[in-house]
C-alpha cells in the first residue's frame, strides 16, 4: 500500500511537470537591460504554449514592444506593432504556439540589441522519457504460522522417535 501511494505521486509529479507553465525572466539576472545578449538567451529555453515571459526593468528606461518579424528587424516601431508594455514589471503570458518577436522601442536600444524573437510550440510531453516500468511488489513473507507447523511436525517426529527408542529398550529389556 505504501509503495503503491509513492508510486502514485510520482505520476503526479512527472504529469505536472510536463504539464505546468514555465516562468522565463528575460536576459536571466541581466533583466531587460542594454548589454545582455538577448539572441543566446532566447536560445537557451524551449518555450512552449503556456509559458509565461516576465521582463524587469527600471521603468521609463526601457519598454517592451511585441512587433512582426518587419519590424523586429527594421526596429522601426512606426508599424508592424502588436502589444506594448512599460510597467517595468511586464508579465507576458505566451498563450499561442507562434513566433514571437520583442523589442525595446526606447531611442537606440533594439538596434543596440534588445529585441529577440521566441518560437512557441505546442505544450507536449515529449519531452519526458517513457517511465520506467513498474516492479512487481515483492511479495510479502509467508506467514509465521508455518514455524510453528515446522515446531510442531519436529516435535511429533520427535515423540515418535523416542516412543520407538522406548520400544527398542522394551524388546531388549525383555
Ligand atoms: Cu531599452
Amino acid at each position: 500500500m505504501g509503495e503503491a501511494k509513492i508510486f502514485l505521486i510520482f505520476l503526479i509529479m512527472v504529469f505536472l511537470k510536463g504539464t505546468v507553465s514555465e516562468v522565463y525572466t528575460v536576459g536571466d539576472e541581466l533583466r531587460w537591460n542594454t548589454g545582455a545578449n538577448f539572441g543566446s538567451w532566447s536560445q537557451k529555453y524551449n518555450f512552449s504554449a503556456g509559458d509565461t515571459l516576465v521582463f524587469t526593468y527600471g521603468k521609463g528606461q526601457h519598454n517592451v514592444y511585441e512587433v512582426t518579424e518587419a519590424t523586429y528587424r527594421s526596429c522601426n516601431a512606426s508599424t508592424g506593432v502588436l502589444a506594448t508594455y512599460d510597467s517595468g514589471n511586464d508579465q507576458i503570458q505566451l498563450d499561442q504556439t507562434k513566433k514571437y518577436w520583442f523589442i525595446c522601442n526606447v531611442d537606440g536600444h533594439c538596434l543596440g540589441g534588445m529585441r529577440f524573437f521566441i518560437d512557441v510550440k505546442e505544450a507536449s510531453s515529449t519531452n519526458i522519457g517513457p517511465t520506467p516500468p513498474q516492479r512487481e511488489p515483492i511479495p510479502p513473507p509467508p506467514p509465521a504460522a508455518n514455524s510453528c507447523t515446522t515446531t510442531y511436525v519436529f516435535d511429533r517426529w520427535s515423540l515418535w522417535v523416542s516412543l520407538v527408542a522406548f520400544g527398542f529398550l522394551l524388546q531388549l529389556s525383555e
